[in-house]
């Protein structure tokens, strides 16, 4: 029987998946290549103010939004800053907040967990790099009549389309960092964005400084992050 473009499923459509099928020679090389490339990303808290097209973070909220999501509801909003009023504004809330996590909210044993991370209350990166990209999750959609319409794994979903725009943003040559100045409601109102988006994440996105220089940490070996059971 000749296989079919498209069937039909509950009355929906389902198109034929393209293949994708390595020889396991190539299986082996491709997944390594991949890791090592992987390996090689870092968080970079120094930025040049060197300028990226804004069609190529079009090309990398596009990949973000491939991620799978909760009955494919996409629940997010990318936010793409480069106004340096506006980037100035995310700075000087973020740093007030900081502020406080830093003199008052973050435990001791916090501080010391960060000394090697070498963070603090500053933050010129949100004004240095050419965009930031704000993360916002959707708790809930809204309807036609402005009812709340449910979405699904509303985190996970979030989560793993951040996860994809990072890895993109690192294949792209660029750089950035997993910024969450809490609480960060300031960033939905600086931002204006509707009553159910709520800021997951603010990604800063640009060229590393030259030179950069990141903390000396090691990832643990597969046998501390996995268990087989064959
Ligand atoms: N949000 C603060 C503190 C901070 C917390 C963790 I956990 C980090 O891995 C890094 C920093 C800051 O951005 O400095």
């Amino acid at each position: 029987m000749a296989t079919e473009s498209h069937i039909s499923v509950n009355g929906h459509t389902h198109v034929l998946y393209k293949t994708n099928a390595l020889s396991q020679v190539e299986l082996v090389q491709q997944s390594l290549d991949f890791y090592e490339h992987l390996d090689e990303r870092r968080s970079v808290r120094e930025y040049a103010d060197t300028p990226v097209p804004k069609e190529v973070i079009e090309t990398l909220i596009k990949t973000a939004s491939t991620a799978p999501s909760g009955a494919h509801k996409q629940p997010w909003t990318f936010c793409a800053v480069s106004n340096a009023a506006l980037k100035t504004k995310i700075r000087e809330a973020a740093e007030a907040e900081e502020k406080v996590s830093y003199e008052s909210r973050m435990s001791e044993r916090w501080k010391k967990d960060l000394e090697p991370m070498g963070t603090n209350m500053y933050k010129p990166f949100l004004e240095i790099a050419p965009w930031l990209i704000i993360v916002f999750k959707k708790v809930h959609d809204i309807g036609e009549n402005g009812e709340k319409v449910n979405n699904y794994y509303v985190n996970e979903s979030v989560g793993i389309a951040s996860g994809m725009l990072i890895t993109a943003i690192h294949n792209a040559g660029l750089v950035t960092l997993t910024h969450t100045p809490s609480p960060m409601n300031f960033l939905a109102k600086l931002l204006n964005r509707p009553s159910n988006e709520r800021a997951f994440l603010l990604l800063p996105v640009g060229y590393p400084k030259t030179p950069t220089y990141v903390p000396d940490i090691k990832r643990k070996p597969i046998e501390a992050i996995s268990e087989f059971y064959e």
